[in-house]
C-alpha cells in the first residue's frame, strides 16, 4: 500500500505541474492533489490507493456500457490493424464509418437517416450551428440566422458550444457569446416556478421561445436548440406540457429543432434517444457520448432528410474535421451498439432497471433536507435544501453540494454536485443490487452531510 500511495503522490505532483485540467482552479487543486484513477471494471472505480467506487456518474454520463468491455477494445484493435486511420473529405469513405451511418439511421428517429461525423459533443453543436445557418442559406432563406437556446443549458466547451450554452460563468470569459444566439428561460420549476402547478409553468416556460421568436421576427430565426433533459444543468425534466408546445413552436414559425442528445442519446433515459421519450421530432440531433460509451471520441450531427435535401442545393458545407469519421472510433462505436443490441439494454433499462431507480430516487423526496427529486430514465437529481417547505436555496449556493460529494467519496461513491443538486447518471448495465448500493451510499452522505 505504501508503494502504491508513493506513486499517487509521484503523480499528484507532476500532474499540478504540467497537467491543465478542463473547469478547474489549478492553484486550489494542486494544493490537495488530483484523485489517480487506475483502473475501472462494470460500475466500479478504483483509485491509484486502492480505494473503490461506485461510478454514479458513468464517467461523465458516457460510459453507457460500463467499463471493462473486451468486444470494443478487440473491434478497435482490429480496425487498428486494418485501417487506423483515413479521412473521409475527398470523395473517399471507409467500412466502418459507412457500417456506422447506417447503424445510426436505423436507430435514430423516423426521417433522420444522414449523420456528420466528428469527435465530440462541442464538435457536433459548432457543426449544428454553420449547418442550419448553411441550410437556410442554401434554401434561400439566409437571413434566418438566429439560434435560440435556453440559460443554463450545456452545449460544449468551443466558441459556438459555450455560446449555445446558456451557462453564465462560461459566458464571463473569452467574450461570449459569438453574435446571433440568443437564451430564454429553461423550464426549471423547482427554481422559477413559483407559485404555478409544473404543468402551468411548463406552458410558460415554452412562451418564452415563442415570445422571442417574435421579438427576433422568424424570418430571422435558424433554429431552437435544447436537451430533451438538461444534463450539465442539473437534471433537469422538463414538466410535461413543455415539448409538446416547444414543438408546435418551432412547426409554426418555420423554426428547425434542434435536440442535443449529447447525454439523453443511447439510452440514457429508456429509449434509444430523448427524443422517443418526449415524442420530439426534431430535424436535427447532436450525439456523442454513450455513442462509444466514452471508449473513443466520436461525436455526430444526425440530419433530417428535409435538412439534408435543403443542404443539397447549397453545393459543398465547407466544414470538417480531420478526424469526421474516424474508424477506430467508428468501430468502437459500432461495437458499443452491437453490445446495446444484443444485451437489450435500453430494453432493461425501461423494464426494469429504470423503474427500480427512479422508485428508490422518489422515496429520497421525504427527507427533510431535500427539496425535489427529478429524473427520468437512469438520470436523477436530488436538489439539498436549507428549508423544505419554501423551496428557498442555500445562502452560499455549491457550499452544501460539495460538501456532499466528498462524503460520497469517502463512502465510495461518486456523485456529481451541480450547485446543490447531486446528480446520478450511472451506466446503463448497473445491477438492482448495484443500485441498493448507490442509494445506500448517497442517503448515508446526504445524512453525513447535515449531520
Ligand atoms: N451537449 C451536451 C448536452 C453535453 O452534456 C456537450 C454537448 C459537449 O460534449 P463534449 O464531448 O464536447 O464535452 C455535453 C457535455 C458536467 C459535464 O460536468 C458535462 C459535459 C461535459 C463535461 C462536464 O456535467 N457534457
Amino acid at each position: 500500500m505504501d508503494n502504491l500511495h508513493n506513486a499517487s503522490a509521484h503523480l499528484q505532483e507532476l500532474d499540478s505541474l504540467h497537467h491543465l485540467h478542463p473547469f478547474t482552479d489549478s492553484k486550489a487543486l494542486a494544493k490537495r492533489g488530483a484523485k489517480v484513477i487506475t483502473r475501472a471494471d462494470g460500475v466500479y472505480l478504483w483509485d491509484a490507493d486502492g480505494n473503490k467506487y461506485l461510478d454514479g456518474m458513468a464517467g461523465l454520463w458516457c460510459v453507457n456500457v460500463g467499463y471493462g468491455r473486451r468486444e470494443i477494445m478487440e473491434a478497435v484493435a482490429a480496425q487498428m490493424e486494418q485501417l487506423p486511420y483515413y479521412n473521409t473529405f475527398f470523395q473517399t469513405t471507409h467500412p466502418p464509418v459507412v457500417e456506422l451511418s447506417a447503424k445510426i439511421a436505423e436507430l435514430a428517429p423516423e426521417g433522420l437517416n444522414r449523420v456528420f461525423f466528428c469527435s465530440s459533443g462541442s464538435e457536433a453543436n459548432d457543426t449544428v450551428l454553420r449547418m442550419v445557418r448553411h441550410y437556410w442559406a442554401s434554401v434561400g432563406q439566409p437571413d434566418k440566422h438566429i439560434v435560440i437556446s435556453r440559460e443554463n443549458a450545456y452545449h460544449g466547451s468551443t466558441m459556438a458550444g459555450a455560446s449555445l450554452g446558456g451557462m453564465k460563468p462560461m459566458h464571463k470569459q473569452g467574450g461570449l457569446p459569438i453574435p446571433g444566439i440568443e437564451h430564454v428561460m429553461q423550464p426549471h420549476w423547482f427554481l422559477h416556478g413559483a407559485d404555478l402547478t409544473p404543468d402551468e409553468f411548463g406552458k410558460v416556460a415554452a412562451k418564452a421561445l415563442e415570445d422571442k421568436i417574435l421579438q427576433a421576427g422568424p424570418e430571422n430565426v435558424a433554429a431552437f436548440i435544447a436537451e430533451p433533459v438538461q444534463g450539465a444543468g442539473g437534471v433537469i425534466v422538463p414538466p410535461s406540457t413543455y415539448w409538446p408546445e416547444i414543438q408546435r413552436i418551432c412547426n409554426e414559425h418555420n423554426i428547425l429543432l434542434v435536440a442535443d442528445e449529447v447525454i439523453c442519446g443511447f439510452g440514457r433515459t429508456g429509449n434509444w434517444f430523448g427524443s422517443n421519450t418526449f415524442n420530439i421530432k426534431p430535424d436535427l440531433m447532436a450525439i456523442a457520448k454513450g455513442l462509444s460509451s466514452g471508449y473513443l471520441p466520436i461525436g455526430g450531427v444526425i440530419v433530417s432528410d428535409k435538412v439534408a435535401e435543403g443542404l443539397e442545393q447549397g453545393g459543398d458545407f465547407n466544414h470538417g474535421y480531420t478526424y469526421s469519421g474516424h474508424p477506430a472510433c467508428a468501430a468502437a462505436a459500432l461495437a458499443n451498439i452491437r453490445i446495446m443490441q444484443t444485451e437489450r439494454i435500453v430494453e432493461t433499462v425501461s423494464d426494469s432497471t429504470a423503474p427500480y431507480f427512479q422508485s428508490k430516487l422518489m422515496a429520497l423526496a421525504e427527507h427533510p433536507y431535500v427539496g425535489q427529486v427529478r429524473g427520468v430514465g437512469l438520470l436523477g437529481a436530488i436538489q439539498l435544501v436549507p428549508d423544505k417547505p419554501n423551496r428557498t436555496a442555500f445562502e452560499k449556493p455549491d457550499v452544501t453540494g460539495t460538501r456532499c460529494r466528498e462524503h460520497c467519496l469517502d463512502n465510495g461513491l461518486v456523485m456529481r454536485a451541480v450547485d446543490d443538486a447531486m446528480i446520478i447518471s450511472p451506466p446503463l448495465t448497473i445491477s438492482v443490487a448495484e443500485i441498493d448500493e448507490l442509494f445506500e451510499k448517497a442517503l448515508r452522505s446526504i445524512d453525513q452531510t447535515f449531520s
